[in-house]
């Protein structure tokens, strides 16, 4: 069987407990690929993670290689084709006898992580490897790994299929059409309250969204901010935030990177911007992507914006920008 190396960070964490028997059971990477894991926690809790191998063991999937527990970022993501960054610090949590409330805070405490996460995998990955940002504030966070890694064969992403599986499942439901039917769900910009999820280049049945849906009062009004707060939602709900539907959202991110896009389909993901749709370069924006059948990963041109949503691109973008600002020192250090 052929054999690939999966770094997943946060090992322990709720993402990661949904997360990881999808990696190694054949469901992901394929049926005749055996999946070698490696986990890494921080040292306070990495102990942990021996019960989790100990319940990934037994799974018993055929598909599944060494599985290894580490508090070493450079062990972990050592000959790595694909790292999963899931972990990171929660707001609220209390660093330095300081509770972190402040976007800005949490900022630059992961920020922080990010860069010696950047600077191992760049060095240490392999030189085709795939990394895929979800611990929050995924873009940001995603362009300072990058920044640090200074390796440009290496593919840096950071997670917005969560967000376009919920805008769907949204349409889907107002529309009355099973969730298939929708495609070419487009998250623009940040993981955050200010992303742009866009009904008007959605299809349902391969028509607009928004001439299928006809109520332009609901799509405004309701089905915006439903999906912009759906992440506050599940926490209010759950007393925890999302974490069966954000692994499986990075279960699809990594299929869609994997696989080819279906003509006239798209997937979700934020990428560096190379000035498409008028987004400063380097910044990391949710854009229409496609995988090529040679694997490449190009941003889909000739969506139709209209003004409505270009203020909302605008919106979404000049939050981005003083996420990059304010973790200017970070990006410039070395
Ligand atoms: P948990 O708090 O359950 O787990 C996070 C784990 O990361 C903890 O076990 C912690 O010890 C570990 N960790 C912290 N710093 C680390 C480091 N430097 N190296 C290795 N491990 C480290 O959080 P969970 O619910 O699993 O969520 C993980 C991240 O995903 C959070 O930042 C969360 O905000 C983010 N999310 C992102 C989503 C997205 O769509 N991009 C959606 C879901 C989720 O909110």
């Amino acid at each position: 069987m052929k054999e690939i190396n999966v770094a997943v960070t946060g090992g322990a964490g709720q993402i990661s407990y949904s997360l990881l028997p999808r990696l190694i059971s054949g469901e992901t990477f394929g049926e005749d690929i055996k999946v070698n894991l490696r986990l890494i926690e921080i040292p306070q809790v990495v102990e942990k993670l021996n019960g989790t191998i100990m319940e990934l063991i037994d799974c018993g999937f055929k598909q599944t290689g060494s599985l290894i527990s580490t508090s070493s970022i450079e062990e972990g993501v050592a000959d790595a084709d694909w790292v999963l960054l899931v972990g990171s610090i929660p707001r609220g949590i209390v660093v330095d006898g300081k509770k972190i409330e402040e976007r800005s805070d949490l900022l630059k405490i992961n920020g922080g992580i990010f860069t010696t996460q950047g600077s191992a995998i760049g060095r240490l990955a392999k030189s085709d490897a795939k990394i895929l940002v979800v611990g929050n504030p995924a873009n940001t966070n995603a362009l300072i790994g990058k920044n640090k890694a200074k390796n440009d064969s290496q593919q840096w992403f950071a997670m917005t299929a969560l967000d376009a599986n919920r805008a769907k499942a949204q349409l889907a439901q107002k529309a009355g059409v099973e969730i298939s039917a929708v495609t070419n769900m487009t998250i623009w910009g940040n993981h955050s309250p200010t992303m742009y999820p866009d009904p008007y280049n959605a299809l349902i049945n391969g028509v607009s969204a928004v001439e299928v849906i006809k109520d332009d009062f609901w799509i405004k009004n309701d089905f915006l901010p439903l999906v912009q707060q759906r992440g506050k939602s599940v926490i209010d709900a759950r007393g925890a935030s999302s974490a069966a539907s954000a692994a499986n959202a990075a279960i699809d991110t990594i299929k869609a990177i994997e696989n080819p896009t279906l003509e006239g389909n798209c997937f979700s993901a934020a990428i560096a911007s190379d000035g498409s749709y008028g987004v400063p370069e380097g910044l990391f924006f949710g854009y229409p992507l496609k995988t090529n059948t040679d694997k490449t990963i190009e941003i889909i041109q000739g969506m139709e914006i209209n003004d409505f949503a270009q203020a909302k691109i605008d919106t979404t973008t000049k939050e981005l920008q003083s996420e990059k600002d304010a973790v200017k020192d970070l990006l410039t250090k070395d």
